[in-house]
Order: C-alpha cells, then sequence, then structure tokens
C-alpha cells in the first residue's frame, strides 16, 4: 500500500512525537508525585459540594432524578470506554471532550470497562468530570483471555511471522492484550451486564472539534440507523490474510443473514471476490448493540472466533499508518473490521451513517466539517485539515453507495 500522507506530515509527526514524549514526562512526574495533592483537593470540593448547595451533586453514587429534564426526550443508550488504570488520563480527556461538546446537556450514562477492577483513584476522578452517572464493570475473564482451545504454538508461529514484518503490535509486549481488545471489541462488550440495559452506545476516543446541538443517539434511533462512522481507511493487509475467505465462507453458508441492499461495493470493488480493506474508523462509533446481539451477528463472531483469527492473525485491528512512518505507528489506531464488515452485509447500506456534521480527531487523522456545519458546531478545527477526500479515504466508496 502506498504511503497515506506526503512527506511533510511525517516531519510534523515527528515533531508531534518528541513533543509528546516532552509532555509524557511532564505528565508523569506532575501525576506521581502530584497523587497527594489531587487527592486531597478533591476532598475539599467534595465537602464543598455536600455541606451547603443543594442543588449540587454528589461526587460519586450519582443519582441521574437529580439532574436530568425528564420531560426532554432522551434515547436508550450509553457512552463506553474500554480502558485500563493506567489510561487515566487519556480516559479523562475523552470524557471531558465528549462532556463538553454535547453530554453536558443530555447526561448520557457511561460504561467503563476492564479486565482488572478499577481503583478508587481511578473512579474518583473520573466521576468529577461528568454529572451523569458511571458505572465501573469488569470484564468477566472469558470474554478476554486467550481461550484454551486456541493453539498458542500456532498464535506464537503467528505472531513471530508478523514480528518479522514488522506489524507493530505483533512484536510489542503488549500483544496478548492488543489481541484480547480487538476479540473483546468486536465479540463480547456487548454482552457484558453493564451494557444489558442499553441498545444504542458511543465509543469516543479522544477528541472532539464542535458543539453538538442535538442528540446523535435519537437520530439514530429515530432514522432507523445500525452503525456510524467520520472516518473510513484501508485495513493493512498482512494482519487480516484469511479473513475474507472466512467472511465468504460464511455468506455462503447463511445467504438468510446478507442484506440485499447492503453496503458490499464499499468493502469490495468486485462485486465481494476480494476485500478492498475498507473499514469505519472503530475509535469512533455510535451503533446499535441489538445488531450485534442478533442471530446473524452471533453467527458470524461465532464462525470467525472458531477460525481462531484473532489469535493466529490479528483480525480486528490494522496498523496501516504504520507503514509510512514508523514514529506514527504509536498512534496506531483501533479498527475492527469484523464489526465493519458486518455492518456492510447485515444491515441496509441506508441503515450506515456517515456523521458530517461531527468534528472528530483521533491522532493521526481527523474529520473536521465545513461551511454551514463548520460555523454552526463553532468547530475548532480547520476545516481544510480533513481526511474525507484524501486519497486513502474510504469515503469515496461509502458515498459511492447512494449515487
Ligand atoms: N482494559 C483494557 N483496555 C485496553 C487494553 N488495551 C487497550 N485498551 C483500551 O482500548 C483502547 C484502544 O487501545 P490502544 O492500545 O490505545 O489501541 P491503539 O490501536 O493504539 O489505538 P488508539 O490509542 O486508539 O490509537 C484504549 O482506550 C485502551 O484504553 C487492555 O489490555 N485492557
Ligand atoms: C481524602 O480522601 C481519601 C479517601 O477518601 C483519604 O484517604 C484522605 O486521607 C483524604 N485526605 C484529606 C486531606 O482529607
Ligand atoms: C451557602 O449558600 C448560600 C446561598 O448560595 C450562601 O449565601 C452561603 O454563603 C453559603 N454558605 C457557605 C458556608 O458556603
Ligand atoms: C426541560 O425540557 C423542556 C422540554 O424540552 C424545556 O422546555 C425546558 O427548557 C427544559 N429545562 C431545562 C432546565 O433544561
Ligand atoms: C433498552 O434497550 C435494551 C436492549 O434492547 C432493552 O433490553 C431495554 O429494555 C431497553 N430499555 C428501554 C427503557 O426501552
Amino acid at each position: 500500500m502506498a504511503a497515506l500522507l506526503p512527506l511533510s506530515p511525517s516531519r510534523r509527526y515527528i515533531t508531534a512525537v518528541v513533543a509528546l514524549v516532552i509532555g509524557l514526562h511532564y505528565l508523569f512526574s506532575v501525576t506521581f508525585d502530584g497523587y497527594g495533592r489531587v487527592s486531597s483537593l478533591s476532598n475539599i470540593t467534595n465537602q464543598l459540594v455536600s455541606t451547603n448547595d443543594t442543588d449540587a451533586k454528589p461526587v460519586v453514587n450519582l443519582d441521574i432524578s437529580y439532574y436530568t429534564n425528564y420531560t426532554e426526550r432522551r434515547a436508550n443508550a450509553t457512552f463506553v470506554l474500554l480502558c485500563r488504570n493506567n489510561d487515566l488520563n487519556g480516559v479523562i480527556n475523552s470524557m471531558q471532550s465528549a462532556e463538553d461538546r454535547f453530554n453536558r446537556r443530555y447526561n448520557y450514562p457511561w460504561v467503563l470497562l476492564n479486565e482488572e477492577p478499577f481503583t478508587e483513584e481511578f473512579k474518583h476522578r473520573v466521576s468529577l468530570i461528568t454529572r451523569a452517572p458511571v458505572h465501573f464493570g469488569l470484564i468477566p475473564h472469558d470474554h478476554w483471555f486467550q481461550p484454551d482451545w486456541i493453539d498458542e504454538n500456532k498464535a506464537r508461529a503467528g505472531r513471530q511471522k508478523m514480528m518479522a514484518q514488522r506489524i507493530i503490535y505483533a512484536g510489542m509486549s503488549h500483544v496478548f492484550f492488543y489481541r484480547n481488545m480487538c476479540r473483546f471489541n468486536s465479540g463480547f462488550f456487548f454482552h457484558h451486564e453493564l451494557l444489558q440495559p442499553y441498545r444504542y452506545y458511543w465509543r469516543p476516543d479522544v477528541r472532539f472539534f464542535c458543539d453538538l446541538d442535538y442528540d446523535p443517539f435519537l437520530y439514530m434511533e429515530d432514522h432507523d440507523k445500525v452503525y456510524s462512522f467520520t472516518i473510513s481507511l484501508p485495513e493493512w493487509e498482512p494482519t487480516i490474510k484469511t479473513l475474507w475467505s472466512a467472511v465468504t465462507e460464511f455468506t455462503e453458508a447463511h445467504p438468510e443473514y446478507v442484506q440485499s441492499h447492503n453496503a458490499m461495493d464499499f468493502l469490495s470493488n468486485d462485486g465481494g471476490k476480494t476485500y478492498n480493506l475498507c473499514h469505519f474508523w472503530s475509535n469512533f462509533e455510535i451503533a446499535d448493540m441489538d445488531f450485534w446481539r442478533s442471530e446473524a451477528y452471533q453467527a458470524f463472531f461465532n464462525h470467525l472466533e472458531s477460525k481462531g483469527g484473532f489469535y493466529y492473525e490479528r483480525w480486528g485491528d490494522a496498523a496501516s499508518t504504520m507503514k509510512l512512518n514508523p514514529f506514527v505507528a504509536f498512534f496506531s489506531p483501533t479498527k475492527l473490521d469484523i464489526i465493519s464488515i458486518a455492518a456492510a452485509l447485515f444491515a441496509r447500506r441506508d441503515q450506515i451513517h456517515f456523521f458530517r456534521d461531527i468534528g472528530y480527531r483521533h491522532d493521526p487523522f481527523q474529520h473536521c466539517p465545513s461551511g454551514e456545519q463548520w460555523e454552526a458546531g463553532r468547530c475548532a478545527c480547520d476545516p481544510k485539515d480533513t481526511f474525507d477526500y484524501h486519497e486513502n479515504s474510504c469515503l469515496k466508496k461509502f458515498e459511492g453507495l447512494f449515487s
């Protein structure tokens, strides 16, 4: 695959990486020797809030009836984030951005999931960021860890082969966790007990540029949408060598699950014979969990799971940005081809929505609205800096479905 970006932006990334490293140093030093200060400060805030102001919220164990305007309609929806205790600062950033630009007016709940218990420090800081209820959940062991029936020798061989091809995560120490994450996000998160009460979810990972003055969850609900995105791009082929043949095997055995007005032409340039590697960038997604819970998706996931490709290859994720510039690999984005492929094949094409008006950035790419939408949203991004019609964007393919 050709480099995703021209040379000059990659210089920018080198600068960005240097800045990041310096920034991280600063952040770590502040965070580590600042813990005492942070917690005593929040105790003081706590006391002020609870002693006087009767309208004030309690800091933990929030009661939504305290502040939600129940006369306004809400969707059956929640935010969801998968995170570790040491992701705290990143989680705070993502939440703050979603809260400031949208959720402070809507108060949708948050569900945070982790395969280890969250620390008190984590829960406390996260609860301060929003007035909405926050639920902290533990992931069941079998939904997270590599299943026993996976042949570890074969999985190791697969990882070593990828290391030879320098696929970034394949060679790094967190390789196991990374694969677990891809598998969990593809097949298990929507089964978590804390998500059972909800239908729609929004996975917001990092930065929103614009005010959002309407409720995208309600938009999904009212327009019968199943999946939505802001950025789409091609997967890196070596991570999914046998994925498409596994998909084809399933759709041939189960034609009844394939929608007639599907988005196959987004995925394939030859009517389904080969995969063109296009997928939606899953670090932003608003989608319908009942679709993932459906018989079609369950059967599809079980079929793919039985192939072991989450561990023998690295289905679910891509590292396409890595090839153009190893520095960018630090930001290499999470993408779930399986989720994209299912949405494109088992939903109608008009049930997939491009949120053109939602300005969003997850390094190293961003989508910035333009014109009236940009002004109305008081967007902080440069409308010229948007991935939409970049040569490696798959948006053209998506729009082609409707022309
Ligand atoms: N609980 C838990 N969360 C994880 C784990 N690995 C990744 N995550 C979360 O999953 C999200 C994406 O993981 P990253 O490792 O950042 O993935 P990436 O491909 O580098 O993607 P970006 O950071 O999204 O560019 C982050 O919000 C992480 O907090 C893990 O082992 N445990
Ligand atoms: C703040 O709260 C924590 C936990 O609730 C407690 O351990 C700590 O002693 C408190 N600090 C102060 C300064 O009150
Ligand atoms: C309590 O709130 C009232 C009204 O907002 C204010 O006048 C008063 O000074 C507050 N008392 C304290 C101790 O903060
Ligand atoms: C509550 O909702 C109603 C109906 O949408 C609206 O008119 C009113 O302004 C809202 N109140 C608050 C405090 O948001
Ligand atoms: C929300 O959606 C879930 C999943 O479909 C469902 O079980 C639940 O009953 C719904 N809640 C409401 C209030 O409609």
